[in-house]
């Protein structure tokens, strides 16, 4: 049997992820969220399972280490997604990217180049290049929200689910950029060689996200 390799973004993802995993019947030998393990095996024949950093999940499947994975949009679109296909939409794990900052702030920078702190340069750049703005980008990897408290930038772009961070630390929502949610990618060199089993198993997840999708519209969650 032709043995197939999901690697999932451990994190808030993965707490999605699971729940997603055990409707559509998939049980990993030993609770993920419960275990120092990277690698597990499942009940499905064939099928294991990688537990990896969310950034590296879209590595991991373009160069074939793992056949299919389950990766955010904001990490997918800064990777740039060459190699990958991304047949399904999760619905899992959803935010927005947005730019935000102290009040004024965009007012406060008009006649100069916006400074903006992200981990997301390149779409950053692409959104203020769309946009017209001459920026500065400034990388960081975390606690992006402290950057225009401290003077480092005017604006952050980053991501927002509640508005709970950025309403704590006084910053205000100012556009968003796009929705963001997980979803399915593929290896493209292993849709041809592993074709069946990789549609088995979309098929699977197709109908367990659509299932799960007429549920929320019927009025739960
Ligand atoms: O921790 P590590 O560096 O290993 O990785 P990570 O920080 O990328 O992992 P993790 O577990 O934070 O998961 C990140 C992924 O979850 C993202 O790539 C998104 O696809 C997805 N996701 C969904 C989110 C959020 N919602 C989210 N709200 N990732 C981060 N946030 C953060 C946001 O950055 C901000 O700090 O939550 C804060 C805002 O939340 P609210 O509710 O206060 O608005
Ligand atoms: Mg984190």
């Amino acid at each position: 049997m032709t043995s197939l390799t999901l690697a999932l973004s451990k994190g808030r993802i993965l707490e999605d992820t699971l729940p997603l995993l055990a409707a559509a019947g998939i049980e990993p030998e030993e609770d993920p969220l419960d275990s120092r393990k990277l690698v597990f095996a499942t009940n499905r024949e064939g099928l294991r399972l990688l537990v990896i950093r969310a950034a590296d999940v879209p590595t991991f499947v373009a160069y074939g280490a793992a056949d299919l994975g389950v990766a955010g949009k904001d990490v997918l679109i800064e990777h740039g997604g060459q190699d990958l296909y991304e047949p399904l939409d999760l619905g899992i794990a959803k935010c927005r990217l947005m730019v935000a900052g102290l009040p004024g702030a965009l007012e406060g920078a008009a006649n100069r180049p916006l400074r903006v702190a992200t981990k997301y340069i390149e779409t950053a750049r692409a959104h203020f290049a769309r946009a017209g703005r001459q920026v500065e980008l400034i990388k960081l990897y975390g606690s992006m929200e402290l950057a225009p408290i401290v003077g480092l930038a005017d604006v952050i772009v980053d991501l927002v689910d509640t508005g709970n961070t950025l309403r704590a630390n006084g910053l205000e929502p100012f556009e968003t950029i796009r929705e963001i949610s997980s979803r399915l990618v593929v290896n493209k060199a292993a849709m041809k060689m592993k074709h069946d089993r990789i549609e088995e198993l979309l098929d699977v997840f197709n109908r367990t996200t659509e299932a799960q999708r007429t549920q929320s519209r019927a009025g739960g969650k």
